[in-house]
């Protein structure tokens, strides 16, 4: 589209101030800002404000007929050992026929950590300081070595860190892997509104900005290319999770096989929440779909209810581990770019069974947003002066055929850094991530000294080369030989 085309249709879209600096600004600065407002789907921005932005803010979401959502026990809980164990045989083929592909959104801004930087690189384990990135990687290339089948690797970034973390991996030789199998992707933008669904600028050049949310892989990957290479490469399923939590099975072949098994399109993990006030969402069940609903959205007296045991009701957690069909992504994608879709608010969305028409819903978030007033001076807000727009990965579920829920237990799965201080931060994820190479030595034999929280007292470190889950490392123990002593600054690799 031409520069005056562009600017019109702003103009007809009722959000000329866009461009009301623009005859002040150098040619430069002039090309900047046309490329931003180029980005905005101005259709989506309108039904947005026509929707989301009317809507009450406390209004909260619908949760009429919700309930927990059923989830597949592990054995040690329950569940049956045999299907379990048929799960990890068919996902460990899958491995071996090289269809599944590791996928990290790393898009976020990382604030409450307060580290400078992409988060993926911040150094995370507890001997060797290795960034969450190096983590990832080296569980990536063992799994790859394990099958037989190197696996792609998909990162989503966003404009802020996408140079930055493409300039560490090439610093860092791709942690030894295969450069061709890695591939970063920026996420979307969103454009930020003030509470009239007027578009807010930044600067008198620039429109604010904001990465879409996690949610906003489905389209990234499909505009990218990716879906179509995994086509190419006979990938079917991207293993989904989150650049925050090293301890996360990258690849996991009895989630893997539960998905294929069940001819699901979305899978997720689920652990048991540890209490009831636990910032996690929550899988439900409504109108027969699988839903995750916020921790922010679901009322305390609800998360605090009780079954006839005296268990959570609402116990199943969502930690943002899932697995995603190629083609489902690209339908998500497909449809919720066609403009055809309806927005209806967080938790919400519409389906139909034929003739699919599903939209991953926008969710707002009132903030602070420094701008510049009608005479293009700085504004910096004291109070919410405009909204932000985000999508969450998890509103595909109630869109995915066959989903899905297995239990998984913490201690393997999930500790991430996301405070400075306190829980899920780097102390309490250095001591996970040493509790389970604590587990692992103990079940291959060795002696190991532990508090009764099973923290070792000796700082050690298995690295993911030498073993990455405990089958892994089980394999590497037994051949090792003489076995070393379990002491401070021991290092597996
Ligand atoms: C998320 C989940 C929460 C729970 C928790 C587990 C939401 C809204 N909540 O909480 O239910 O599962 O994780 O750890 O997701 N990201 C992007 N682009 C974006 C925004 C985020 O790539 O635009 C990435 C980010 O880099 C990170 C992940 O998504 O890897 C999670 O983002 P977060 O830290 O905002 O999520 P959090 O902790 O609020």
């Amino acid at each position: 589209m031409d520069a005056d085309r562009l600017i019109a249709s702003f103009h007809r879209a009722g959000q000329a101030q866009v461009f009301a600096f623009f005859d002040q600004l150098p040619a430069e600065a002039r090309r900047r800002l046309l490329g931003e407002a180029a980005e905005i789907d101005l259709a989506e921005v309108e039904r947005l404000t026509r929707t989301l932005l009317a809507q009450n803010a406390a209004e909260g979401v619908n949760l009429a007929g919700l309930a927990p959502a059923p989830y597949e026990k592990r054995p040690e809980h329950g569940g049956d050992p045999a299907a379990w164990a048929r799960a990890k045989a068919v996902g460990e083929e899958a491995l071996r026929a090289g269809r599944v592909a590791a996928f990290t959104v790393a898009g976020g801004q990382g604030t409450r950590l307060g580290f400078d930087g992409p988060k993926g690189t911040f150094p995370v384990t507890p001997l060797k300081h290795k960034p969450l990135f190096q983590v990832f990687a080296e569980k990536i290339r063992a799994a790859g070595t394990r099958y037989g089948r190197p696996l792609h690797w998909f990162i989503m970034t966003s404009h802020s860190n996408h140079a930055a973390t493409e300039a560490f991996f090439a610093e860092r030789k791709f942690f030894g892997l295969d450069r061709g199998r890695v591939h970063f992707f920026r996420q979307g933008r969103m454009p930020a509104v003030g509470f009239d669904g007027r578009i807010l600028l930044e600067s008198k050049a620039s429109i604010v900005l904001s990465p879409d949310g996690h949610g906003g892989s489905l389209r990234a990957l499909d505009r990218s290319g990716s879906l179509d290479l995994m086509q190419r490469e006979g990938v079917g399923t991207l293993s989904y999770f989150q650049v925050d939590n090293p301890l996360v099975r990258s690849i996991d072949p009895a989630f893997i096989g539960w998905h294929v098994l069940r001819q699901s399109e979305m899978s997720s993990k689920t652990v048991t929440k540890a209490y009831a006030e636990e910032k996690v969402g929550h899988f439900c069940t409504q109108d027969g779909k699988t839903v995750v609903v916020e921790y922010s959205d679901l009322p305390m007296a609800m998360q605090r209810e009780k079954d006839a045991s005296g268990q959570l009701r609402y116990i199943a957690g969502s930690i943002a581990i899932h697995l995603l069909d190629r083609e489902f992504v690209r339908r998500m994608a497909r449809s919720t770019s066609s403009g055809q879709a309806r927005s209806t608010g967080s938790a919400q969305g519409g389906s139909t069974d034929s003739g699919f028409v599903a939209a991953l819903p926008f969710h707002r978030a009132d903030k602070k947003i420094p701008t510049i007033d009608a005479a293009g001076a700085p504004v910096t807000p004291e109070k919410p002066n405009g909204v932000k727009f985000e999508m969450f990965v998890f509103d595909a579920l109630r869109f995915a055929r066959n989903p899905v829920v297995i239990e998984t237990l913490r201690a393997d799965d999930f500790s991430p850094v996301k405070n400075a201080d306190g829980v899920d931060s780097p102390k309490t994820c250095r001591e996970d991530q040493l509790r389970q190479f604590a587990r692992w030595l103990r079940a291959g034999g060795a002696a190991v000294e532990t508090d009764a929280t099973g923290l070792p007292g000796a700082t050690i470190e298995v690295s993911p080369r030498f073993g990455y889950d405990e089958d892994s490392f089980a394999d590497a123990w037994k051949k090792l030989s003489p076995k070393p002593a379990v002491v401070d600054g021991l290092y597996l690799e």
